[in-house]
């Protein structure tokens, strides 16, 4: 029999415990911060200081912060059943990739890329932004943060329909429900025939029911679900 084909969509809550703040729980960044401030290209023409500064700070914390046990899980998984596992993050730190995640996608994109308004260019990026540094490709000085806000396309969403709608295993990890596309997934894993199951510390606003649904910290529940995916095949 061919071995499954797993999705695993990820969200703010898988990296809650290397320190980074989740949006929507107590505490969490959108405190101190109207989404619409921050989190759109209106609030970005309005107040680009503001915002620009928001995701400085951010990039600047998650650089400080290590993987915790789940991105650790995920990454092992990988290292066992290779591309048959793709895994999928509305996250924009890089801690899946510092884990050893290889075969992922940033839907929503990466704090360690600028994005250029003047020429679309994508450079791997370390810095602030705040001081409007050149961009390395067109030399203008429109770079922001390479994120997708409320309203703009997230990234790679053709190849992520084709991996949900095929996928045997969907396992959502961390995540609201709340914002789409990605909390419409489950609904799509399901209607292509998968089996789903939801990882996260509080119900979600899961558009369908989850076939399991899993309570507690991702670094307790990731590391045991993997566990269990390879028992018998180690
Ligand atoms: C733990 C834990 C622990 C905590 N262990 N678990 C009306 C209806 C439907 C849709 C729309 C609508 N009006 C507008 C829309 C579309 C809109 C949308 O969804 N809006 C909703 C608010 C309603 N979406 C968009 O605009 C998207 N684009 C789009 O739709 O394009 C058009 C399109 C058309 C057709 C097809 C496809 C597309 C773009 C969305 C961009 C979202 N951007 C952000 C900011 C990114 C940059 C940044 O990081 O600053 O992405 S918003 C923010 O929310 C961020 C996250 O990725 C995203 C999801 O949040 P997440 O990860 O779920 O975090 P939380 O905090 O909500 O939840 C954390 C969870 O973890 C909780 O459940 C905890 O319990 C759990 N937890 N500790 C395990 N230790």
């Amino acid at each position: 029999m061919a071995r499954p084909r797993i999705v695993v969509l990820t969200g703010a809550g898988i990296s809650a415990e290397s320190g980074v703040a989740t949006f929507r729980d107590a505490g969490g960044l959108w405190e101190g911060h109207s989404v619409e401030d921050v989190a759109t290209p209106e609030g970005f023409a309005r107040d680009p200081d503001t915002v620009l500064r928001f995701y400085d700070e951010r990039r600047r914390a998650v650089a400080s912060v290590p993987p915790n046990p789940a991105h650790v899980a995920l990454a092992r998984l990988e290292a066992f059943v290779g591309d048959e596992l793709l895994v999928i993050t509305q996250n924009v730190d890089d801690l899946h990739e510092r884990a050893g995640t290889r075969n992922l996608v940033h839907m929503h994109g990466e704090l360690a890329r600028a994005l250029c308004a003047g020429c679309g260019t994508r450079p791997e990026w370390s810095t602030d932004l705040i001081d409007r540094p050149a961009c390395p490709r067109c030399g203008d000085r429109m770079l922001r943060p390479d994120v997708v806000w409320f309203g703009e396309m997230p990234y790679g969403l053709d190849r992520i329909e084709d991996a949900v709608f095929g996928c045997d295993i969907f396992v959502s990890i961390g995540t609201s429900g709340e914002v789409y596309p990605a909390a419409g997934y489950v609904a799509l894993a399901t209607a292509g025939g998968a089996w789903t199951i939801e990882l996260n510390l509080e119900p979600s606003a899961a558009a369908v029911p989850f076939d399991d649904v899993r309570r507690g910290p991702a670094s307790v529940l990731v590391p045991a679900w993997v566990d269990e995916q390879l028992a018998g095949r180690t």
